[in-house]
């Protein structure tokens, strides 16, 4: 990958990520997304989302406009919740598509043939069918409930080891997870974690993302 400079870069490949951080305008004002996007990926955040379920599609465009230039010189995707023509307008990487919304082979038609697609799952069901669709990676939960996804039941801890035998995908674990139930969740079988509003929350969010990256990474070389 080359920065906007055309310097190149060695990033880790994104297959590789353990922490998955999302920019939610429900936890932070559009004019702090592209410092909070430096600060995530100094952390160690492999790929970075846009989540901006309010806003008007020129706010989202401009969102992406502003933190494109700060994951491109880090050489991590930036993928837009949805909105797989802005997407491509803008040019981020790729798209995180809903049980909902676009599917996958249309969103990456329209976000182009080497872009990223992620889908949400809620179940091993939903697991395997993303995976058959042809999702790149997956997210799995809400694993417990959480005022980020309102009204979405938790799944729980329980099929977390089976969903990593039936996908090969990275499975990104997803929902309530914070530093404090971080190794419950390292021992259910997760390797790779998103988290939103504890991390969003957080005042030194570089420091808060090295210690899940570091948690995460740890559990996953015990083999737990
Ligand atoms: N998707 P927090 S749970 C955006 O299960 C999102 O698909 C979920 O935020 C899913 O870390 C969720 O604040 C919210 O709980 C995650």
């Amino acid at each position: 990958m080359t920065t906007p400079a055309g310097e190149s870069t060695t990033p880790s490949p994104w297959t590789s990520a353990v922490l998955y951080g999302i920019l939610d305008t429900g936890y932070l004002a559009p004019e702090n997304f592209a410092t909070a996007a430096a600060e995530l990926v100094a952390g160690g955040a492999g790929l970075l989302q846009i989540r901006a379920k309010r806003e008007s599609p020129a706010v989202i465009e401009a969102l992406a406009r502003a933190v494109l230039p700060v994951t491109r010189a880090a050489g991590v995707p930036l993928i837009l919740n949805d909105f797989p023509e802005i997407a491509a307008t803008v040019g981020c990487e790729g798209v995180h598509v809903g049980q909902e919304d676009t599917a996958v082979a249309r969103a990456r038609a329209l976000v182009g043939a080497g872009s990223i697609i992620g889908k949400s799952t809620h179940s091993l069901a939903q697991a395997v069918a993303a995976q058959a669709e042809g999702a790149d990676y997956i997210g799995f939960g809400p694993l417990f409930a959480t005022p980020t996804k309102p009204g979405r039941p938790a799944i729980g801890l329980g099929n977390i080891a089976e969903v990593h035998r039936l996908v090969s995908l990275p499975v990104f674990c997803i929902g309530g997870i914070k530093l404090a139930n971080l190794s419950e969740v390292r021992a259910a079988g997760a390797r790779r974690v998103v988290i939103v509003s504890e991390m969003l929350g957080a005042a030194d969010k570089t420091g808060y993302a090295a210690a899940v990256v570091r948690g995460t990474r740890e559990g996953t070389r015990e083999g737990t």
